[in-house]
């Protein structure tokens, strides 16, 4: 029979492969580009187990639990979320494996939705275990269920690594079966294997060096790994979506094709690079292979011809094609339909309840660190009320440093639900245990918003559509020792200001939950689209201030409300100084 065929994105194959390779618990924080493997998961709810975990810390080592209890396991995140799981990983890289655990990192090279470009290879080697990197849904679907094997074949962690257009294109992948194995599910006890105090950990150490030549042979067998023979005159290595790239741009080109690339296949790279001329690697972001290359004594070209830095593209290979030829270089003008789009920087929706917020401090001379969700987007005109940015959590933790710093202004954190069940709590626990004084707002929209409204442990659902208990953020902050928890309805501005001024005043750590939900996930609008009564309006444009995207103006008409656009939140209708808007207005 011929298998089924289907048009799959990288992350569903993954979530494809996991199925077929028997996975029965998956975990994993919401991140661009990995959140749709998750996703994806959920629709296979009666073989597999999945959850959102609060952050990637917590799914690697739920994941790590069900590997020892014999289930085979995958964990989903961003390039970020591996610095936030780091800890586990290097750890659980010594005692090993029972069930095969993969741990699928999205990179985003070229940062689209990114506040770094980091190169999770790096991680595999820092680890000392294996990663695949495949270059298509098919291979997607394929090394999930490989990575599976090795890991635990080998009882190692297996990175699998997408990049932002492998995680998000769409190919073919003829689809198999699930494949379950007999092995079941039973923890034995045996603490030498399990617990890396320093007498056992030490055996476990060697035990990482002894696998890691193992590895590298098996790499060298892999059906993941080929060498594609063309004309020996140049010899391409490579990996990932680089691959398809380099096929383009030198279709004539021998190539080695890297889908597991490390441990190191030397065997393999070796072979290679004596049967070709010359030797160019391509790879998108670090010189990951290319140093190592080099080190194994082979001449090769690679950084000085390929860019290190954004993503690589056919556009971007033919230009250092003819680099590397020495031909003049390649000048692509953008196209004419391209250059002539006006710059749309990215705005908070209309409706958004954190554009009250945002309102609310531009009143307050203070500094605010802010943190990563759709609220990041207020560091933008006209709100310009977010003053730093640096990772997940820190919107809290930082607001202690500038205060001890000796900062003479106020300092206002800022959160998001799901960042703050994510890694604000520690932060605001020290807060108060350090005697900070700090005034901490949690934008509750009762969602994951910026990634796509993935249910958090404050939502009241589960990813597998249960219902579930909601985390109380008031109660979490009163249990940190917060003894100022107030609450407020971001649409209600005066409230809002009020609530500011007072927590501004008070010289005690304060937490300010800023709660409505998010108007796109409710999937309906705040309340009757709104209008100006231009008889009342003076053109003071205080509501502007707001930058909420359905207020327009122009010469023609002056200011007016998109009814389509305008979710009737209301936020311009108290700006306005001279009751010029109103739904009055849009019904006359
Ligand atoms: C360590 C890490 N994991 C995941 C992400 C991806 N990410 C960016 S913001 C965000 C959460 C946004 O949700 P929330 O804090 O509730 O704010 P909202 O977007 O709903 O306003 C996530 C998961 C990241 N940037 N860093």
């Amino acid at each position: 029979m011929t298998p089924r065929i289907e048009l799959l994105s990288g992350n569903e194959a993954i979530a494809r492969g996991a199925y077929e390779g028997g996975v029965t618990v998956a975990t994993g924080y919401p991140g661009t580009p990995s959140t749709e493997i998750l996703e994806a998961l959920a629709a296979f709810r009666s073989d597999i187990y999945s959850e959102w975990s609060p952050n990637e810390k917590v799914a690697l080592e739920v994941a790590v639990g069900a590997s020892f209890a014999g289930a085979r396991s995958l964990v989903t995140m961003k390039h970020v979320g591996l610095n936030v799981a780091a800890d586990p990983l290097m750890t659980f890289a010594y005692i090993g494996a029972v069930g095969g655990l993969v741990i699928c990192v999205a990179d985003d090279p070229g940062m689209h939705s990114s506040q770094n470009e980091q190169d999770t290879r790096h991680y595999a080697r820092f680890a000392k275990i294996p990663i695949f990197e495949p270059s298509d849904s098919e291979e997607a679907r394929d090394f999930t269920a490989l990575a599976l094997g090795v890991s635990e074949q080998f009882q190692t962690p297996v990175i699998l690594r997408t990049t932002t257009r492998v995680s998000h294109s769409r190919s073919l992948v003829p689809l198999g079966e699930r494949a379950l194995r007999a092995k079941s599910a039973g923890f034995v006890k045996n603490p030498p294997r399990y617990v890396p105090i320093p007498i056992w950990g030490r055996v476990m150490r060697r035990t990482v060096e002894d696998r890691l030549p193992k590895l590298s042979l098996a790499a060298c067998e892999s059906p993941a790994n080929r060498i594609e023979m063309r004309d020996p005159a140049l010899g391409i290595i490579t990996s990932s979506v680089a691959y398809q790239y380099a096929r383009d741009i030198w279709p004539e080109a021998s190539v080695l094709k890297l889908g597991w690339a490390y441990p190191f296949p030397d065997e393999l790279i070796r072979r290679f690079a004596a049967q070709v001329k010359r030797v160019l690697v391509v790879e998108e972001l670090d010189d990951f292979l290319e140093e190592h290359i080099k080190a194994l004594g082979i001449a090769c070209d690679g950084r000085n011809v390929i860019p290190g830095v954004g993503e690589l593209s056919p556009t971007a290979l033919r230009a250092a094609r003819a680099k590397y030829e020495g031909r003049p270089p390649v000048v692509v003008a953008p196209r004419a339909e391209i250059q002539d789009l006006p710059a749309r920087p990215p705005v908070l929706c209309p409706s958004c309840p954190h554009r009250g917020i945002f309102y609310a401090l531009a009143q307050f001379d203070v500094v605010v660190t802010g943190d990563i969700g759709c609220y990041s987007l207020g560091v933008f005109p006209p709100l310009n009320r977010m003053d730093t940015i640096l990772c997940m959590g820190a919107g809290v933790s930082m607001t202690q440093g500038f205060e001890k710093g000796g900062e003479p202004k106020r300092i206002v954190g800022m959160v998001g639900d799901s960042t703050f069940f994510h890694s604000g709590i520690t932060g605001l626990l020290n807060i108060v245990y350090n005697r900070g004084s700090a005034v901490i707002i949690v934008v509750d929209n009762r969602t994951t918003a910026m990634t796509g409204h993935q249910p958090n442990p404050g939502s009241g659902l589960t990813l597998m559509g249960e219902p579930a208990p909601s985390a109380s953020i008031e109660a979490l902050a009163a249990a940190c020792g917060v003894k100022r928890v107030l609450t407020v309805n971001p649409y209600e501005l005066q409230e809002t200001i009020q609530a500011l001024k007072e927590s501004l005043a008070a010289n005690e750590p304060t937490v300010i939950v800023s709660r409505a939900p998010c108007p796109l996930d409710e999937g309906e609008p705040v309340g009757q689209a709104l209008a100006i009564d231009a008889s009342q309006c003076q053109e003071c444009r205080e509501c502007l201030t707001l930058g909420c995207p359905a207020l327009e103006c122009d010469e023609a008409h002056g200011l007016r409300i998109n009814d389509l656009l305008c979710g009737g939140c209301k936020m311009c209708e108290q700006v306005c100084p001279f009751e010029a808007i109103s739904t009055k207005a849009s019904a006359q």
